[in-house]
């Protein structure tokens, strides 16, 4: 097996773990870095030993020339850097939220199918060790047609030290935060064709909004409520764990607190215990984001080299992204959008 080259953009917060995920994985290695910020580059480049580093992401995709390029930066730079990759015919992962507008979403998407490379959304939600399970749980068929689903995120957890751009967009948890759970409702319920939105800001030191309410209405015809806050303080703080309610025609599955799988069927209950494994690297309560990062990278490395559109393809995510643009249009009429519109 050839060893795949990679090289890294955007030495931020987020990205330490997708390097610590890249040196884990065998069968690829990061050749070289790029930031901005040259503190930041040298800070990277020192403690996971690249000495290749640039300031300039053209001149280090020229010239080192890798075999892909993992761009980790904030949404602003995403167009111009996945177009770049494009333009040299270089197979590019990118972070979420994909753009910061449909229109230049959809432009990323079609330069990577006019040049013919492998294009994936690092959206690492539906990665998480308990959520596959859970897919698998709701594949059995056990609890029967789903009706009823609820994909929820709250907490008050303190996001805005790590991150400080979280508290200073006119957006702030659909487009950050939300966008995995509504993943994750299309990853486990199908695509959605319309959505209904609550939004409100209870943080008064922000300047988006940190809670959400959104209903969906899926094509294959059950209904799901996707609902997020970061103004939630609770007996036990769960961040980062999505909970999860589906219920079917035959049944129930919870995934509940402490990653704590619940399945009542005609069988009776049964329960798992789905708490993801803490890699070396890793820190809780980080550790669930930090495996699913592991797993992503790992389903890139297999598709590129299979040569298989990757499932959180940059066309997929083109349907996630038009649920976040969808909720701010709804929010801010109160109308359900329907997703043909957006
Ligand atoms: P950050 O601001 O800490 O880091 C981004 C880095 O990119 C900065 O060092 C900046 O100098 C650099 N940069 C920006 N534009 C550049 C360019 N054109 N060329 C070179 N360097 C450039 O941000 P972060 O908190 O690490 O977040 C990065 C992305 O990761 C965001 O889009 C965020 O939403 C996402 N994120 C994802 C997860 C997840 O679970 N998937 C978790 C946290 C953050
Ligand atoms: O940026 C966010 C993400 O993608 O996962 C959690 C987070 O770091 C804060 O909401």
């Amino acid at each position: 097996m050839n060893e795949l080259r990679g090289a890294l953009i955007g030495c931020g917060f987020f990205a330490r773990n997708q390097m610590n995920a890249w040196r884990d994985l065998p069968g690829v290695r990061i050749v070289a870095l790029c930031d901005r910020d040259a503190g930041r580059l040298q800070a990277m480049g020192e403690d996971f030993g690249v000495p290749a580093r640039f300031t300039d992401a053209e001149a280090m995709l020229r010239e080192t020339r890798p075999d892909f390029v993992d761009i980790a930066t904030t949404a602003p730079s995403h167009r111009a850097l996945v177009e770049l990759a494009a333009s040299l015919g270089i197979p590019a992962i990118c972070q979420k939220p994909f753009a910061p507008t449909m229109a230049d979403a959809r432009a990323m998407v079609a330069a990577c199918e006019r040049a013919g490379v492998p294009l994936m959304v690092h959206e690492n939600f539906r990665w998480q060790s308990p959520i596959r399970r859970l897919r698998a749980v709701l594949d059995e068929g056990t609890i029967g047609t789903p009706f009823f689903g609820r994909v929820s995120f709250r907490s008050a957890f303190d996001v805005y030290s790590g991150q400080p751009y979280l508290a200073e967009g006119e957006r702030f948890i659909v487009e950050d935060l939300g966008i995995h759970a509504l993943d994750i409702a299309r990853f486990l319920f199908g695509d959605a064709t319309a959505i209904t939105t609550r939004m409100a800001r209870v943080n008064p030191l922000i300047r988006g909004e940190d809670v959400a309410t959104m209903l969906l209405d899926h094509a294959a015809g059950l209904h799901s409520v996707v609902d997020c806050s970061y103004a939630t303080r609770l007996e036990e703080e769960l961040f980062p764990q999505t909970l999860v309610e589906i219920d079917g025609a035959l049944g129930s599955i919870r995934l509940g607190p402490g990653y704590r799988l619940s399945v009542t069927d005609a069988a009776g209950t049964r329960h798992e215990d789905l708490s993801p494994p803490l890699l070396a690297w890793a820190s809780r309560p980080w550790h669930n984001i930090q495996e699913s990062v592991l797993l992503i990278q790992r389903h890139w490395l297999e598709t590129l080299r299979d040569g298989r559109e990757p499932d959180t393809s940059g066309r997929d995510n083109l349907q996630t992204l038009a649920l976040v643009e969808a909720a701010y249009q709804g929010a801010r009429t109160g109308l359900p959008v329907a997703l043909a519109d957006v």
